[in-house]
């Protein structure tokens, strides 16, 4: 008979106890962090939850709402909205929530009050594709509170550089969840029988190059012509090309096979159709610190001053060799 010990899970660290584990690296740190964490675990547990009975509940579908980007807002966009600023809402550290779903950044409590962070989210990602069952995504990202910056909506328009945490929750075939702290990628896979994010990967690397391109190709009579010569020339070399329509399911693959992912302007988006704050940001950082490459025009994403909340950028990103094979098209 197999000895007793075998019969216990290798992996018990959960989200938590890792995120504690660095913490005490630390001995400054006060705890606060893994508190918003923890809230924004909780949260993903739950949104994770309604996607997967979302059909069984007859919430799928529009809200009859347009969000403050004109776009229709799903019911679940309304709900993971509701179920992010009520977890993150309660966490004391908290200053500042901005959210995709919402025209003005939430103001909790003032430096003075204790308020250290902001946290900015696109609550469900991807979510006209959740009447398909197709993955969809929570991206967020971690802000310090500058307390002498008095305006909400100038406190979070931080550069990507400046974030402190960033990560993605994706709802997918299993719920994945992406974090890094500015010390490389760390991954948990939702155990969902115990209620647990356990982690699976450390230092995530990204693969150096993948010839793989995922982009709504569609569009390419509207994209600049440097990236209409790119696709030609990844046709003759023969790429292969992946689009789910889901920024945080199509980033995840390329995270962990290789690849780009791009999001050029168009002429319907001049100024590109996703946005800086809570979606290329936190996906930037996170590529970046897996080894991959991530720009907005011809500059590095992380570094594009944001000039409002919901600010919208160009994305490309991904294996280096691969993004720097678009830009050798793309600044040409
Ligand atoms: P959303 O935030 O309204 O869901 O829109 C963002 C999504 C991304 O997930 C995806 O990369 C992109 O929009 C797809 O856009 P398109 O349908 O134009 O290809
Ligand atoms: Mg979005």
């Amino acid at each position: 008979m197999d000895s007793i010990e075998k019969l216990v899970p290798d992996n018990l660290t959960s989200l938590q106890t890792h995120v504690l584990a660095e913490e005490a690296k630390y001995p400054e740190a006060t705890g606060d962090f893994s508190w918003i964490i923890s809230a924004i675990s909780l949260a993903g547990k739950t949104i994770a939850n309604k996607v997967r009975r979302a059909r069984l509940e007859n919430v799928l579908g529009s809200h009859g709402t347009e969000n403050v980007q004109g776009e229709v807002q799903q019911k679940l966009d309304v709900i993971a909205n509701e179920v992010l600023l009520r977890c993150l809402g309660e966490r004391a550290s908290i200053a500042v929530l901005a959210s995709e779903e919402d025209q003005e950044p939430l103001i909790l409590r003032s430096g003075k009050e204790g308020g250290k962070y902001c946290v900015l989210f696109d609550p469900l990602d991807g979510s006209s594709n959740l009447d398909v069952a197709v993955g969809v995504g929570t991206i967020f990202t971690v802000l310090r509170n500058d307390p002498n910056v008095k305006n909400a909506e100038q406190t979070v328009c931080q550069t990507g550089v400046q974030q402190v945490a960033a990560g993605y929750i994706l709802y997918g075939s299993s719920t994945i969840l992406v974090l890094t702290t500015g010390h490389g990628v760390d991954m948990f896979v939702l155990d969902q029988a115990i209620g647990s994010f356990l982690h699976v990967k450390q230092g995530l690397r990204i693969p150096p190059g993948n010839k793989t391109y995922s982009v709504n190709e569609a569009y390419a009579e509207q994209f600049p012509t440097g990236y209409r010569t790119y696709l030609q020339w990844a046709h003759e070399q023969g790429y292969s090309s992946r689009y789910i329509g889901s920024m945080v399911a199509d980033v995840h693959r390329i995270l962990m096979r290789g690849g780009v992912f791009l999001y050029p302007s168009t002429t319907k988006n001049p100024g590109g159709k996703l946005r800086l704050l809570y979606e290329a940001n936190p996906m930037a950082m996170i590529i970046e610190q897996a080894g991959g490459l991530a720009y907005s025009g011809p500059q590095r994403t992380l570094e594009v001053v944001p000039t409002e909340l919901h600010a919208r950028v160009p994305v490309l990103l991904g294996s280096p060799e691969e993004v720097e094979s678009v830009r050798r098209f793309s600044q040409e």
